[in-house]
């Protein structure tokens, strides 16, 4: 009997609320991966599912995007030591990126083409790490702007319900593995027990925050308005100041119209994720135009926050220049905008985008 030759496939792991999975699957969209060479797996955070000692073995961090690939001689029956899971959003990108080219063909269904999204001079290698740094730093959040998304009564009584019921999935889950653990169903590590205890604490410490969100001003207890007190608190910090300080940089950071120039890279996917999150978070629609979806940003920033409008975008003239009328500019040019605005309307043009994001508009 011969061995059949089962083609391994790389397997995602994601949950598609999360905005570092969708940079991931803006990245299979953009290197024109078929459908047949990734496996999507769904693990619902909001459930607790990247908790469950199944996920855990995979990713002991327990996070989403996770991608667990093949290493490159498959085709032995050892499967158990043949794969690798490669667990943070830009090593994820920068895998598949390097995966997937005109020279090395994939076992795949798609004739797409697969452009490289890696930048090829060590100048644009600098600027592409250090704009992913930036938005993956830890006031660039996504996970802590959805927290504390509220700086006043009402707009905490229009986003604490989904907030609170993320968090008590979680809570929920947490309990229910730990109640598993010590009822002795199931075996696992100290390590693994602490990192639930450790995530239990921090799930409260949140829903705490939120506790009488539902409320109005006047009905609150004396608890109830000092957390609601450092919630706005919170809220301020993390959006009027620390993110404030990310866009600004960002923006003095990013060429135009993509991040890094006239050609998308890697550094759009996970900036495409990113700034989509921050809209929605802000109220914004995903059909929204560049400078509607910029404002809108601004403006829940708060503190008067603005960007720079310091992008000049051409727009082609009516009438070609000719000898004969040589008075005519060969281009117009519009108003100055924030070059995030202009790379909201580069981003949104894309196939990719409309893929991953048309429909929940
Ligand atoms: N540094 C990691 C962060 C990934 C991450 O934090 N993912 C979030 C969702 S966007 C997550 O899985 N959170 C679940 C948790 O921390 O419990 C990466 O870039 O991959
Ligand atoms: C994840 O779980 C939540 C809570 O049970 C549910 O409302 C939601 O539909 C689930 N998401 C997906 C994509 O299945």
């Amino acid at each position: 009997m011969s061995t059949p030759h089962i083609i391994p496939k790389a397997v995602l792991y994601y949950d598609a609320r999360s905005a570092w999975s969708l940079a991931v699957l803006l990245a299979l969209e953009e290197k024109g991966y078929g459908k047949d060479e990734v496996d999507l797996k769904l693990v619902n955070l909001s459930k607790g599912e990247n908790f469950s000692p199944t996920f855990l073995r995979i990713n002991p961090k327990g996070t989403v995007p996770t991608l667990v690939v093949p290493f490159e001689n498959t085709l032995t029956p050892d499967m158990e030591s043949r794969y690798k899971a490669i667990t943070d959003t830009e090593a994820i990108i920068a895998f598949l990126d390097k995966s997937r080219s005109i020279m090395s063909h994939t076992h795949t269904t798609s004739a797409a083409p697969a452009p490289a999204l890696s930048p090829a001079t060590i100048e644009l290698s600098a600027m592409a790490k250090s704009i992913i740094a930036l938005i993956h730093s830890s006031p660039a959040s996504p996970e802590l702007l959805f927290y504390f998304n509220a700086g006043d009564s009402t707009t905490l009584k229009t986003v604490s319900p989904s907030v609170s019921a993320f968090l008590k999935g979680r809570k929920g889950a947490l309990e229910h593995y730990l109640a598993e653990d010590e009822a002795n169903e199931i075996r696992v590590s100290e390590k693994t027990k602490k990192f639930w205890l450790d995530k239990k604490s921090t799930t409260e410490e949140l829903l705490a925050s939120l506790d009488e969100a539902d409320k109005s001003e006047p009905d609150l207890s004396e608890g109830g308005k000092k957390a609601r007190e450092e919630y706005f608190e919170k809220t301020k910090a993390a959006w009027e100041v620390g993110l404030a300080l990310v866009l600004t940089k960002l923006s003095k950071e990013l060429v135009g119209p993509f991040a890094l120039g006239e050609q998308i890279s890697i550094v759009d996917v996970h900036l495409a994720a990113w700034l989509h999150e921050l809209v929605t978070l802000s109220g914004g629609d995903t059909r929204d135009n560049g400078i509607a979806a910029i404002s809108r940003l601004e403006a829940h920033v708060g503190g008067g926050f603005t960007l720079a409008k310091d992008a000049v975008t051409a727009v082609p003239a009516m009438a070609p220049r000719s000898s004969s009328n040589p008075a005519t500019p060969a281009t117009a040019i519009e108003p100055p905008k924030p070059k995030l605005a202009v790379l909201w309307d580069t981003l949104t043009e894309r196939p990719s985008w409309q893929k991953v994001f048309g429909v929940r508009g």
